[in-house]
């Protein structure tokens, strides 16, 4: 029966092109899954949060004028441990000199400058984030922002 093997050859030339497009789809997918794994093991390293310098202003009925300047987020969060880069723009205020309590960082922004701020608590608490310039209701502020870590 020589109609039945031609057959048999066919369906065996099918499996194995099967085979071949199967492993060859599984080889795709579990490349993709690695590079996506990469990818966020990476995002994970040092995750960014990004803060402005920021000022209210207003004018008063009697014609005077008021302004604050603020952190603005005013509040972050971060974990114990994990590395984070602060990313602070100046916005608004030429110069922020500025130090974050209980540590030794310290820094200025500078109005149209990113100043970078790597972190990485070890302990937890509530660290103030100080703009020495801005420190109090006088100076047009308080300017200081909460770094929660916990
Ligand atoms: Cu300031």
């Amino acid at each position: 029966m020589p109609f039945l093997v031609v057959k048999k050859r066919a369906i065996i030339m099918f499996l194995v092109l099967f085979l071949a497009i199967a492993s060859a789809s599984i080889w795709l997918l579990a490349k993709n899954n690695s590079v996506t794994v990469f990818s966020q093991e990476s995002n994970d390293e040092v995750r960014e949060i990004h803060m402005v310098t920021g000022e209210f202003k207003a004018k008063l009925p009697n014609g005077r004028e008021i302004e604050s300047y603020r952190w603005d987020p005013g509040t972050i969060f971060v974990e114990k441990s994990e590395k984070v880069n602060l990313v602070i723009s100046g916005v608004n205020g030429a110069e922020h000199p500025f130090s974050i309590e209980g540590t030794e960082i310290k820094g200025v922004v500078k109005k149209g400058e990113d100043t970078i701020v790597p972190l990485q608590f070890k302990k937890e608490g509530v660290y103030r984030l100080i703009c020495h310039t801005h420190y109090g209701k006088e100076q047009n502020g308080p300017m200081i922002a909460y770094i929660v870590v916990d």
